[in-house]
């Protein structure tokens, strides 16, 4: 399940205005504004699963995962910029935005259950950029 707080949350870090979703909780898992797009090397831990974005979906390599951490390996193969917001339980992140081409990182760590992912730009999600990942 996802809270109403959790969806805010995302839409808050999406106008930069993380104050709203620090009030939710949301940074505790994370001590970087989802924003900043990391691009540094040594981001990658635990396993990497490859995600490729597109309009108006998302291919994750694996969508059934044993608990444990992972990185998320995005790769922009649309024309519009993208994203990927991961939710479930302990987690609540946002990747930083990919450009068409690019690419990015985003690490979690899983634990059993059920993870909605989606794409929080615009209206990605509704246009189809949105599936889920079980972890067990
Ligand atoms: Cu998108």
């Amino acid at each position: 399940m996802i809270s109403r707080c959790g969806r805010a949350a995302l839409v808050g870090a999406l106008a930069a205005t993380l104050t709203t979703a620090a009030a939710c909780g949301y940074g505790t898992t994370s001590s970087q504004p989802s924003y900043s797009a990391p691009h540094a090397a040594g981001q990658v831990k635990g396993k990497q699963v490859a995600v490729r974005l597109a309009e108006y979906n998302i291919a994750l390599g694996k969508s059934n995962l044993s608990p444990g951490t992972y990185t998320f390996m995005l790769k922009n193969v649309g024309k519009t910029t993208h994203a990927l917001a991961i939710s479930g339980p302990g987690v609540n992140q946002t990747s930083g935005s990919v450009d068409s081409g690019g690419t990015t990182t985003l690490t979690v760590t899983l634990k059993p259950g059920t993870y909605d992912v989606w794409c929080p730009i615009d209206d990605h999600r509704g246009l189809g950029m949105e599936t889920s990942l079980t972890v067990k």
